[in-house]
């Protein structure tokens, strides 16, 4: 159902999860500073403590080797590792790391890093941020501290997480750090600056790792798929998802083109006329780096039809959609059409980076963390991205988002996306229903999968085994919850 050597793994972010904020000399992010703003997230909530992750690391990661991942996604908080953003190289910050690799791989987990998953230290936001045309040797400079202590173990390499939406919502709709509103000219000279940095990055992991590493990127991926499979429909979600539709960045060529093919695509170039950025010599060369991998995050998608007039059309939801507490509708098809269009334009393997959803979890009167939900989406969406491999895409790995639940950034903490459900007030950690139900599909390479859903009455062995072993207190294949907190 997936090739040999899958990789079933989980993801989070460094500012999302690990508090600590002022502990062992951690500069401030710009995520610090907007916390502090009134009104900016969710019930006025901060990532200071979070899940408490930098003091419970070997706690989390027994966890995730109780459900069986086989490679855990974490991102490297750059004012932890350089408080000021350059120059000075906090020491406690990289033994964190360090330290927190080495139990990953004594779990045999296999460690996936992200450089750059937002939390963008504040002084060099003082000093311009992503609008200076310095922030790319900024970015290589802490990418070679990362490098040199981590690549002789790490090997596997994100540069950065999501371009289009802390683009998007953190220069243009104001909603994400830094909390900006700027000029459209402003945005894609950010955005520029952004694919500049990747470049650099990927050139000094190349020339520096240890290790021979194995690099992509995770951009959020756009998957317009066709609401009827028909050729005529194919070819319009191909196109739709393949263009940039408006100015903004929810689409995928305007990041992905540049990085994957050498230039930006036409119709945004037409599109933004004079506010395109200045591009100096040799940039498209710097951006354009080989890549491993085309890491992709997805977590829903919209069915399109050829209209009438050949152009392409949306097709509205139905009332009432199955939908996330995040209200984004369940759209398993985008886990096909996504990675298929993706690899048909970039030729690269695809990782789904991210996929998960929101749901209203806690814990029951039983003890245990019920979400049918979560189990129900993350298979109908695995289901269609074994019918990718089947198809003959390359998809070499898949990362649920998250493994643990965390600080959902503008929306704090009301939104639960972990396999393993955290109570914030205690830190107590509770495995979830989907992280058994998960472990079973790891074991089984995707097998699993093709049993019935295991919360049916009629088809739910696996639920019911686990729930019978948990009664008898006998420590089966599958982990059984009881004993952590
Ligand atoms: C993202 C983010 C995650 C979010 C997740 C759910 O890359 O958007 O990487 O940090 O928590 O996507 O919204």
């Amino acid at each position: 159902m997936f090739r040999e050597g899958f990789v079933w793994g989980a993801g989070s972010s460094a500012y999302q999860i690990e508090g600590g904020a002022a502990l062992d000399g951690r500069g401030p992010s710009i995520w610090d500073t907007l916390c502090r703003r009134p009104g900016a997230i969710h019930n006025s909530e901060t990532g200071d403590v979070a899940c408490d992750h930098y003091t419970r690391f070997r706690d989390d990661v027994d966890l995730m080797q109780r459900i069986g991942l086989g490679a855990y996604r974490f991102s490297v908080a750059w004012p932890r590792v350089l408080p000021l953003g350059i120059g000075r190289i906090n020491e406690p910050g990289l033994d964190f790391y360090d330290q927190l690799v080495d139990s990953l791989l004594a779990a045999n987990i296999t460690p996936w890093v992200t450089l750059y998953h937002w939390d963008l230290p504040q002084g060099l936001f003082d000093r311009g941020g992503w609008l200076s045309p310095e922030i790319p040797a900024w970015f290589a400079e802490y990418t070679r501290v990362v490098v040199d202590r981590l690549s002789d173990r790490v090997t596997n390499w994100i540069t950065i997480n999501e371009p289009q939406i802390f683009v998007g919502l953190g220069y243009r709709e104001g909603k994400h750090a830094p909390g900006l509103k700027l000029s459209m000219k402003e945005q894609l000279a950010a955005a520029h600056h952004v694919l500049l940095a990747h470049g650099r990055a990927v050139q000094v992991i190349r020339e520096r790792a240890r290790s021979t590493p194995s690099i992509g990127w995770a951009p959020v991926g756009r998957a317009d798929y066709p609401a009827v499979e028909t050729p005529e429909n194919i070819e319009a979600a191909r196109i739709s998802s393949m263009s940039v539709h408006e100015p903004g960045f929810w689409n995928n060529t305007w990041f992905g083109d540049p990085v994957c093919l050498g230039h930006y695509p036409e119709d945004g170039v037409r599109l933004y006329g004079a506010d395109m950025p200045r591009i100096e010599r040799g940039d498209m060369e710097t951006i354009f780096q080989k890549l491993d991998f085309y890491g992709v995050n997805i977590y829903s998608g919209v069915g399109v039809r050829r209209g009438a007039d050949g152009a392409t059309e949306t097709v509205a939801w139905p009332a009432g959609v199955a939908s996330t507490t995040m209200r984004w509708p369940v759209a398993p098809k985008s886990l096909y059409w996504g990675p298929r269009f993706l690899h048909e334009r970039y030729q690269l393997p695809i990782v789904i980076t991210e996929n998960g959803m929101a749901n209203p979890d806690w814990v029951a009167g039983d003890g245990r963390v019920h979400d049918p939900q979560r189990i129900d989406y993350t298979r109908a969406y695995l289901l269609e991205l074994a019918r990718a491999h089947a198809d003959r895409v390359p998809v070499h790995g898949y990362f649920h988002w998250a493994a643990l639940d965390n600080f959902e950034w503008a929306e704090g903490y009301k939104e639960r996306f972990g396999l393993i459900h955290v109570d914030f007030a205690t830190q107590k950690r509770t495995m979830k229903d989907s992280a058994y139900w998960y472990s079973e599909v790891i074991r089984s390479n995707g097998k699993h999968l093709s049993d019935a859903s295991p919360f049916a009455q009629a088809a739910g062995p696996q639920v019911r085994r686990v729930a019978q072993e948990t009664r008898q207190g006998v420590r089966g294949p599958v982990p059984v919850p009881g004993g952590r907190s």
